[in-house]
């Protein structure tokens, strides 16, 4: 990081809630206090030239974001204010009562916004400039409705490709594969003028992409409130990002020390339950994908019925299993 002239800590998806999620057994608020602690410890010691925060600050579901919420993050950004540190963000889905970005004053966000405490990405760039001339512009777009059907939210300009762009996105964004819902490849996003595409919103993150020398990253949650395989198996981790006036990029992932182990802040015993239960899942979906090739819908059923009845499926499993069925469209 030594040469880089601009250093920027970048982390997404905090869910900040004073409401432990389920099957937590340590308190998940302090928590997060110990991991904000850690990245303002990394960002004075490596002399950061603000947070890059991709989205989903507070937790919310269907209900508000609560004063007190409110309140404990504004003092843990006054701190770091206070030690010149800027953060720049977007709202992601959580952040925005009915993903009205109109409306982000009536909501947690909105407050942080207004009282200086955090500066809202947009379609206008934020700019700092290198001794050289040339320009470093933080661009960003908060969460909206239908977000990976409008790819707009991942486009920087081309008026802007002579500076170096730095994007911050809260959407499904992948490297390869496909997701349930709407979602953006990165191949369909690379032609556009963004040198390094921030994305929050896939929990799971995903292994830095470097496609036409453009950089898309996704460190993944910060936080793990939900609990899945993939919370079983990542360690919550920041990027380090510094760019050189060459427009030379370097990226270091920090491991968060104050992250606990998985069976430490989980009721192990859930977890082990819930992956087996996955597991099955989806060697059954497996197997069924292969036996049912050859066959017509008709089979399908009868085969599934014939192993319910004979207790070779357990009533779950049989449910699941119409489910993905339906999903995939053999019962069309
Ligand atoms: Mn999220």
């Amino acid at each position: 990081m030594n040469n880089s002239i601009f250093k920027f800590i970048a982390f997404t998806d905090l869910h900040y809630t004073t409401k432990n999620p389920e099957k937590r057994i340590d308190n998940y608020s302090e928590s997060l206090f110990l991991k904000l602690n850690e990245i303002y410890e990394l960002a004075i010691k490596y002399e950061i030239n603000g947070i890059l925060f991709a989205g989903d600050l507070f937790h919310r579901k269907g209900d508000i974001v609560t004063h007190e919420e409110v309140n404990d993050v504004i003092k843990i950004f006054s701190k770091w204010n206070s030690s010149n540190i800027n953060i720049y963000l977007i709202a992601g889905n959580h952040d925005l009562v009915g993903h009205n970005l109109n409306a982000i004053n009536d909501n947690g966000i909105g407050t942080l916004i207004i009282s200086g405490h955090v500066k809202l990405l947009n379609k206008e760039p934020i700019r700092f400039e290198f001794n050289n001339g040339k320009k470093l512009n933080l661009f960003g777009s908060s969460y909206s409705r239908n977000y990976d059907r409008n790819k707009e939210n991942y486009i920087v300009d081309d008026k802007y490709k002579e500076d170096f762009n730095i994007n911050l996105v809260h959407g499904i964004l992948l490297p390869k594969g496909t997701f349930f819902g709407d979602y953006t490849l990165i191949n369909e996003i690379v032609k556009n003028a963004a040198n390094i595409t921030i994305c929050g919103h896939y929990h799971p993150g995903f292994e830095q992409v470097i496609m036409n020398n453009k950089y898309f990253l996704n460190p993944g949650s910060i936080s793990r409130g939900v609990l899945n395989y993939d919370t079983t198996k990542r360690t919550p981790k920041i990027l380090l990002i510094g760019v050189d006036k060459s427009y030379n990029v370097k990226i270091k992932e920090v491991e968060l020390k104050t992250a606990k182990l998985c069976d430490e802040i989980f009721d192990i015993e859930f977890v082990n339950k819930q992956n087996k239960y996955d597991e099955e899942i989806k060697s059954f979906t497996e197997m069924i994908k292969n036996e049912t090739q050859s066959m017509d819908n008709n089979d399908v059923n009868i085969i599934l019925d014939d192993m319910l009845k004979n207790n070779i499926i357990e009533r779950n499993i049989y449910d699941k299993s119409i489910e993905i069925l339906e999903k995939v469209g053999v019962f069309k």
